[in-house]
């Protein structure tokens, strides 16, 4: 027993998993011990090891839930390690307990100077205890009446601060000038000078009349994010109200209220569209926390319709290759779950279309905040550049071109390139 339960005990390079295995890929640097050690230590302490083999509690029935180091390999300035886990170590609808396992004590481990999660496969057996998104791709694309063409989206700018009326003024202007979505920015949620009610109530009226004049579907994302019982509260309002769409700040909310929230949409049957505010604490170093591909795993598996997953180019650190990985954690295969529409966003305007759709396809969202609200014409013409970029790349004309004849444009493209 105490030989298994040493750190390299708890590495079989000659292991193979089993199908039903939970599966982690780890980045990590040791810390002045061997990495055959440091990989054992990130085995053991998230299943069910410690720092002392001398425990008298140990019992040999429970081997079968110990985690196995089975590849073990250099990778730049460390190691990259793959870790099978028994799927019987997990609570298996509890998100919360697997990432206290996967995701908990091993980053705060003297043995390592640096850990990254970068990848988890969950077996179907687990899966399939989720239920993934209610709508995907297909659905989204129905509601909207848009078939081929990237979503464009704005964000209500400044990103907080406006009374509710001003609010849903802007928000009338950019449907107005062309907008498919507007959504709430993910701080703002129920502050005394925009309360939530009054926010959804006004704004709503602007969207009815802005889709009559347009002729056009428009989506409102409003911001639920609170503490979980009053975000159940707003949800519930949302529905009531006829409005198809929610927004959540995933990662402040929590897993387990966003578990509840999905649950809950069971009988609300909106569309889920997940921010993912302080994702970069975990995210953006490449040496140390948890990959943005597992945290859009784990949110298509509970069941996020829509995800911002970055963009390759504007405000934000990712580059095309992260942005890919992501997409893919969205779209790729996982049970039979739908796709979760990736959403990009941070620092873009409509100078930057062409390079989103030449480098990831027309099936994303492209939501432009200050690139709408920035632009000298204002909101109204802000949006229709966003829409004349969109239509410009979609008839393979450039830009350049395109804006000899559009006013709007060709403001949004002296602006900001
Ligand atoms: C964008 C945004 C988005 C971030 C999200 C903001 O506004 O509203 O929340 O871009 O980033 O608050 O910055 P702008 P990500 O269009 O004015 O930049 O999608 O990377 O999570
Ligand atoms: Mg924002």
């Amino acid at each position: 027993m105490k030989r298994h339960m040493t750190y390299e005990g708890f590495v079989d390079l000659k292991h193979r998993p089993s199908r039903k295995d939970l599966i982690c890929d780890f980045y990590f640097e040791p810390n002045k011990v061997s990495s055959k050690h440091a990989a054992g230590a990130i085995a053991a302490e998230s299943s069910i090891g410690t720092w002392t083999t001398d425990l008298s509690t140990a019992k040999s029935y429970m081997l079968n839930l110990a985690a196995t180091v089975y590849s073990l390999k250099k990778h730049k300035s460390g190691f990259m390690a793959k870790v099978a886990y028994p799927h019987e170590l997990f609570d298996y609808d509890n998100v919360p307990d697997i990432l206290s396992s996967v995701a908990g004590n091993i980053f705060g481990m003297k043995e390592l100077n640096n850990l990254k999660l970068m990848d988890i496969t969950f077996h179907n057996k687990v899966l399939r205890y989720y239920r993934g998104p209610r709508f995907g791709i297909k659905k989204i694309r129905k509601i909207l009446d848009v078939k081929e063409r990237p979503l464009v989206g704005t964000i209500i700018k400044p990103k907080i601060g406006l009374h509710s009326k001003d609010h849903a003024k802007v928000a009338y202007d950019a449907w107005i000038g062309g907008c498919d979505i507007v959504k709430d920015d993910e701080n703002l949620t129920d502050q005394m000078f925009n309360r939530f009610d009054k926010r959804l109530r006004l704004t709503l009226k602007a969207k009815r009349k802005a889709e009559k004049e347009t002729g056009e579907k428009k989506v409102y994302m409003i911001n639920v994010t609170a503490e979980t019982k009053e975000m159940l509260r707003k949800a519930r309002s949302v529905a009531d109200s006829g409005n198809e769409y929610l927004m959540v700040d995933i990662l402040t909310v929590g897993w387990s209220s966003l578990q509840t929230l999905r649950y809950e949409n069971d009988k609300l049957k909106l569309v889920m569209h997940g921010h993912r505010a302080m994702h970069g604490a975990l995210t953006k170093n490449p040496r140390h926390g948890i990959s943005m591909k597992v945290i859009a795993k784990i949110s298509r598996m509970i069941g996020l319709d829509q995800l911002h997953i970055g963009t390759g180019i504007g405000k934000m650190y990712e580059d095309l290759e992260d942005v890919r990985d992501n997409i893919e954690a969205c779209k790729g295969k996982m049970l039979n779950f739908k796709k979760t529409f990736p959403v990009c966003s941070g620092g873009l305007h409509p100078g930057y279309v062409p390079f989103l759709v030449k480098n990831l396809g027309n099936d994303i969202i492209i939501q432009m905040g200050g690139g709408i609200h920035g632009n000298k014409l204002g909101t109204v013409k802000g949006a229709v550049a966003a829409r004349q970029a969109i239509d410009a790349t979609t008839k393979g004309i450039s830009l350049k071109e395109y804006a000899k004849k559009h006013i709007e444009l060709k403001t949004a493209l002296e602006q900001w390139g």
